[in-house]
Order: C-alpha cells, then sequence, then structure tokens
C-alpha cells in the first residue's frame, strides 16, 4: 500500500507498550506482563505510592534499571527516520505522542516527542513539583536534589487518577492531522485510547492501527496485525 501525500500533512503517531516489546522490555497486559506481577492499585497509583512508597520505589528502579540493558529496535529507527525526512521535506508537523516510559524513542533520534505518562529517568520534587532528570534508584531515604527533604522524590510517571501531560498540545495535533497511527498499545486506558476518535472528528484524518492483534477499535480505516519492528519501517517506507 502506498500512501501518496498531498505536499501538505500534518502526522501524529501514539504508541505503546508494544512498539518496545522486541527491545525486551515487558508490556503491561500481554503473557507475563507487568500487570501480572503487580497490581496497577499497589504500583501505579498515588494511593499505593503513600501507602507503600518503597514498593513502588523498587517497580520503578528495577525498570529504570534495565534501560541500560536495551536498545531502540526497528520500528523506534523507522519513526525518527519518518520524522526526520518530514522535517527535511518540509511536508508538515509530525508529533510522536507516547504512553511508554522508557527512553527508546529518544535514543532512537526521535524529537518531537510528548511523553503524556512521564519517563523512568526523570524525577519530580513532591513539595515544589520540579522535574528533574534522573538515572539513579529512587528510595524513601534518600535526600530530595530538589528540596533536601529525604524520600520527596518520586517517579515523573502519571499514574491512574493523574492527569496526564500535554494533553492541550495533544489535542491541538489530533484536529489538525491528517494522518493518525497507532502502534502497539491495547488501546485500554483513557485519554490515550481515545485519542484515535479525536482525530477522526477531523474528517481529513486517515487512522491507521499497527499491533500484533488489532485492539478491536471500530475508528481506523486501517489495521495492521503484526510486529511493529516489521510492519513501522514498512509503512514508513510507503508514505510518499
Ligand atoms: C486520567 C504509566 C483524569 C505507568 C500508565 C473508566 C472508564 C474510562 C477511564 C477510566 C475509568 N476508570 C478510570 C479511568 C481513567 C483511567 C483509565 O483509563 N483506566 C483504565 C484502566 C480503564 N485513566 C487514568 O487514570 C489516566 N488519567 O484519566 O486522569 C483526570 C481528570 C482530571 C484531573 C485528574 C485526572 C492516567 C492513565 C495513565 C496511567 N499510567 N503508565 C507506568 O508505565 O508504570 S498506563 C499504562 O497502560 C501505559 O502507559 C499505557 O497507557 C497503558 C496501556 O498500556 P499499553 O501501552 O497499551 O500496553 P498493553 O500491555 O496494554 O498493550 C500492549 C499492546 O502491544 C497489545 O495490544 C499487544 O498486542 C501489542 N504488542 C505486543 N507486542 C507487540 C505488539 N504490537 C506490535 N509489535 C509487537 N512486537
Amino acid at each position: 500500500m502506498v500512501y501518496k501525500h498531498p505536499s501538505k500533512s500534518n502526522i501524529v503517531i501514539l504508541t505503546g507498550a508494544g512498539i518496545s516489546a522486541e527491545s525486551g522490555l515487558s508490556t503491561f497486559r500481554d503473557e507475563n506482563g507487568l500487570w501480572c506481577q503487580h497490581r496497577i492499585e499497589d504500583v501505579a497509583t498515588p494511593e499505593g505510592f503513600r501507602r507503600d512508597p518503597q514498593l513502588v520505589h523498587r517497580f520503578y528502579n528495577q525498570r529504570r534499571a534495565q534501560l541500560k540493558d536495551v536498545k531502540p529496535n526497528a520500528a523506534h529507527l523507522a519513526l525518527a527516520e519518518w520524522e526526520r525526512r518530514w522535517k527535511e521535506e518540509e511536508r508538515g508537523n509530525f508529533l510522536l505522542v507516547t504512553q511508554n516510559v522508557d527512553d527508546l524513542h529518544q535514543r532512537a533520534g526521535s524529537r518531537n516527542i510528548i511523553a503524556l505518562h512521564g519517563e523512568l529517568l526523570k524525577a519530580r520534587c513532591s513539595h515544589t513539583e520540579k522535574v528533574m532528570a534522573w538515572s539513579e534508584d529512587l528510595a524513601t531515604d534518600l535526600p530530595c536534589a530538589c528540596c533536601g527533604n529525604p524520600g520527596a522524590m518520586r517517579p515523573h510517571i502519571v499514574w491512574f487518577g493523574e492527569m496526564p501531560l500535554e494533553m492541550e498540545t495533544i489535542y491541538a495535533a489530533l484536529s489538525e492531522c491528517d494522518m493518525f497511527v497507532s502502534i502497539g498499545t491495547s488501546g485500554t486506558v483513557y485519554p490515550a485510547a481515545g485519542f484515535v476518535m479525536e482525530a477522526r472528528r477531523n474528517q481529513k484524518a486517515r487512522t491507521v492501527e499497527i499491533n500484533l492483534e488489532s485492539s478491536g477499535s471500530p475508528y481506523f480505516h486501517e489495521v495492521f496485525e503484526g510486529k511493529a519492528s516489521q510492519l513501522v519501517p514498512n509503512l514508513a517506507n510507503s508514505i510518499s
């Protein structure tokens, strides 16, 4: 399939854990996924963090430490190359919105990224809300790099019940996009799961899903089932 885009064409990409699966990072809901090993309520909610901060720190420390052992795969690299080409040819806006908190898109060379659920390699001061780059373990007895209080730093991660980041920018891009591509997400968590509907509200957007198995959403014009490392380069190369 070849998509012939008009000279100016705005692209919005949404990625989920499935794009990082072939790099060796666990997804959430697949077999042996993260939610099989931990209850969401215990490790991915503010209540869980208040109840047992050390458990939550352990959950994110393990995932943060794993980042040095993995690298971007062909899907991450194809998105970075597509964005570079789009910018070089002045073809329009290219925005990558990721639900992932790993750093694989950044390491692959993607530039215009919104990590709407936060990032493992950042920490936030609970008193000042200041966000800091952070690649080490967090702990309840660790003096905060911002206010000095022990245990004041939390993962810069959006937990369930918390507001995702840069939502206004995302909705503005969805209202203007000519193509919306969802890659490697089960489409179970809102508001990200509703982005394809937002894109469809602007009649011009073509919506495409790439997933190991279709999420079943009725809002995609095309669905490609298979591995992101094969299907994302195919799609990116088919766009002229
Ligand atoms: C909010 C960070 C409002 C943590 C995450 C009832 C109805 C609707 C909504 C709600 C409701 N009750 C509560 C809500 C809101 C809630 C929600 O949606 N809950 C769900 C469970 C129903 N949402 C929230 O709380 C959000 N905030 O609504 O705030 C608000 C308003 C005002 C003021 C304040 C607040 C915040 C949600 C963010 C939670 N944080 N992540 C962390 O990473 O540890 S969620 C986490 O799960 C991910 O970030 C992602 O968003 C989500 C889904 O995960 P996926 O990435 O899709 O991964 P999954 O394993 O599910 O799927 C993997 C897919 O990949 C599969 O389809 C598989 O087939 C595919 N795949 C696998 N391998 C490959 C592949 N595809 C291609 N190639 C491969 N090789």
